[in-house]
């Protein structure tokens, strides 16, 4: 990219990065059957039939003014809807298709029109989601797998039929209609040719320079202005280099749902946010209102109440950037802002004194930021020069002063530097990310190496990381050894689902995280050390983000974890 570009590109997303929390919302047709935005497909529900739902379609409840107020209570920057999914039904009033809530049900209004004018008076970005490659109505509409075969016969289609009247004059539409759009989110682009892609980029461009748009236009990699995760995926630490956001649902569904009631609390909301801003990304939480036009009252509690703590700590959350530590810490996660350290520490570690390994920083001052006043909590800072080692410690108040995380500020001298490499934390356990490994593959052997330091030597657990999709059998995917080398010791073994772990903040539906304890390990002397892992599910950095689900079982990381101690 050409440096001026390069600039552009970094303003145009300024704010979106700033904003950090987003609300997705999906709404269509579909909410009418209660079943989720899939239901057309998955019942293969004829579109003469599935077009008779829209004369029933009425909602009277929705009123815009309540949801973009709920956004705002949630502490949320921005509204990401869905202004038409995969069955083809526009949620605004088009012009090129008749298939859309004004001209095709009894409702007759835009409630694109409405939401732009609340947005716009409230202080929240408006962006539209667009389904621009699957559309189940259109009878031209191609992807790579997911097409209205019960209805049409895929060999008499004819994409540009459709890319060319249907897909780019809706865009246009959206682009034209409803002033300024913050961003066009597109998804599932199976399929889609690179030239298509990059010119439906310029075309949004055209009309709308500071549109974002998400990398999910294309399935090429690098085309958009920001990384999508896949859907519910939270990356590890340091694995994007950009900009990047999880879209997560709030239960389990992201259209309404009359049988899912799977709902996270507002705590496991506020953990996994956290975690994200603290890995550099945004969240785009979901909400699926009903065919009424109301946004599940559970939803709205839940909302609300991670509003709350959003709005006391928001300082720590808007507008940071990424913890520069490489793996997760074992008693929450950093955020920093220039000459400043946010310490989130979850309140069941909270303890009569935090310690922090590896901040380079004089720290000026440390404070509660529940704490109005400020006042100084008592610190130590050490650093030790044979193993080059700093120790920051912070004694804390007797009790966590907020509720599920309490935030600690750390005014720094400079801005905040860390020694970057892999290290024991202070429990005594070692996180290795898989993204952060040296990987091989020689004679069919996939390998993983890491380097890390050791301060406090003893007998470890190894213990192997795995994300697990449900309904999935574990033994289907691991029955092979695998080996584990760390300082002159070998381990070999089958991984076992040895424990599982319940809400993990970057782990959930449909994943749950799998520990298995591969064997026992003895590190005699502190100072730099290496492990090296080989395992068939060692992979390559991957760049797709809508094959997230693909896989069955994802390895994400190794731990050493001291005996004795959790
Ligand atoms: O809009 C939401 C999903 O509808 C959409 N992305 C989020 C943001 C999405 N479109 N396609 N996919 C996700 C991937 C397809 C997944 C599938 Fe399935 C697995 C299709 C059939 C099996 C999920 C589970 C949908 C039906 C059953």
């Amino acid at each position: 990219m050409l440096v001026e570009e390069q600039t552009k590109a970094t303003e145009r997303i300024k704010w979106w990065q700033e904003a950090k929390f987003g609300m997705f919302i999906h709404w269509g047709l579909y909410a009418t059957l209660a079943k989720g935005e899939w239901v057309m497909a998955a019942s293969k529900i004829p579109v003469k039939e599935y077009e008779q739902f829209a004369t029933q379609f009425n909602p009277k409840e929705f009123n815009a003014k309540e949801w973009v107020g709920v956004a705002k209570r949630a502490g949320m920057k921005y509204i990401v809807i869905t202004a038409k999914h995969h069955d083809g039904f526009a949620m605004y009033h088009s012009k090129v298709e008749k298939f859309n809530i004004v001209d095709a049900t009894p409702f007759g209004r835009d409630p694109m029109k409405e939401l732009a004018e609340e947005c716009q008076k409230q202080g929240i970005k408006l962006c539209f989601y667009y389904s621009h490659v699957i559309d189940w109505h259109h009878p031209h509409s191609v992807h790579e797998y997911y097409n209205n075969t019960w209805d049409y016969n895929l060999e008499e289609k004819a994409f540009y039929n459709y890319w060319h009247n249907l897909a780019k004059p809706q865009i246009q539409e959206l682009l034209t209609q409803y002033g300024d759009i913050g961003l066009l989110w597109f998804d599932t682009a199976g399929g889609l040719s690179k030239k298509d892609s990059k010119e439906l980029v310029e075309f949004v461009r055209s009309f709308q320079p500071n549109c974002l748009i998400n990398s999910r236009v294309s399935h090429w990699p690098n085309i958009g202005d920001y990384q999508s995760k896949g859907d519910n995926e939270i990356p590890m630490y340091g694995e994007d280099s950009g900009p990047w956001e999880t879209p997560m649902t709030l239960n389990q569904s992201w259209g309404y749902s009359d049988r899912d009631q799977v709902w996270k609390t507002p705590e496991s909301i506020i953990r996994k946010m956290v975690n994200i801003v603290s890995k550099g990304g945004n969240l785009l939480l979901n909400v699926g209102p009903t065919a009424e036009g109301i946004i599940p009252e559970k939803s709205v509690e839940v909302l609300e109440q991670a509003g709350e703590w959003i709005e006391r700590n928001g300082e720590a959350i808007y507008g940071t950037n990424a913890s520069p530590f490489p793996y997760e810490l074992e008693w929450g996660a950093v955020t920093i802002k220039p000459s400043r350290m946010y310490l989130h520490v979850n309140n069941e570690k909270w303890s009569d004194q935090l310690k922090l390994f590896g901040l380079k920083n004089k720290v000026v001052k440390a404070y509660l930021l529940a704490d109005s006043e400020r006042r100084n909590l008592p610190i130590t800072q050490s650093y030790t020069e044979s193993i080059d080692h700093h120790v920051l410690g912070i004694d804390l108040p007797k009790d966590a002063p907020d509720q599920y995380i309490s935030i600690i500020v750390l005014e720094l001298e400079g801005n905040a530097q860390v020694d970057d490499q892999f290290m024991q934390q202070v429990s005594g356990s070692v996180n290795l990310d898989l993204v952060h490994a040296e990987t091989a593959v020689e004679k069919n052997e996939k390998t993983a190496k890491w380097d890390f330091k050791i301060t406090q030597p003893g007998a470890f657990d190894v213990v192997l990381v795995n994300f697990k999709k449900i309904n999935t059998v574990w033994e289907d995917h691991y029955h092979e050894e695998v080996k584990v080398h760390i300082a002159g010791q070998e381990l070999k073994t089958i991984p076992q689902e040895d424990q599982l772990i319940k809400d993990s903040p970057a782990c959930q539906y449909p994943y749950s995280e799998v520990h298995s304890i591969l064997g026992r390990v003895h590190l005699y002397d502190s100072g730099n050390n290496s492990l090296t892992l080989t395992c068939n599910k060692i992979q390559e950095k991957s760049f797709g983000t809508e094959i997230w689900q693909a896989e069955a079982v994802k390895l994400r990381s190794i731990k050493l974890v001291p005996v004795g101690k959790k």
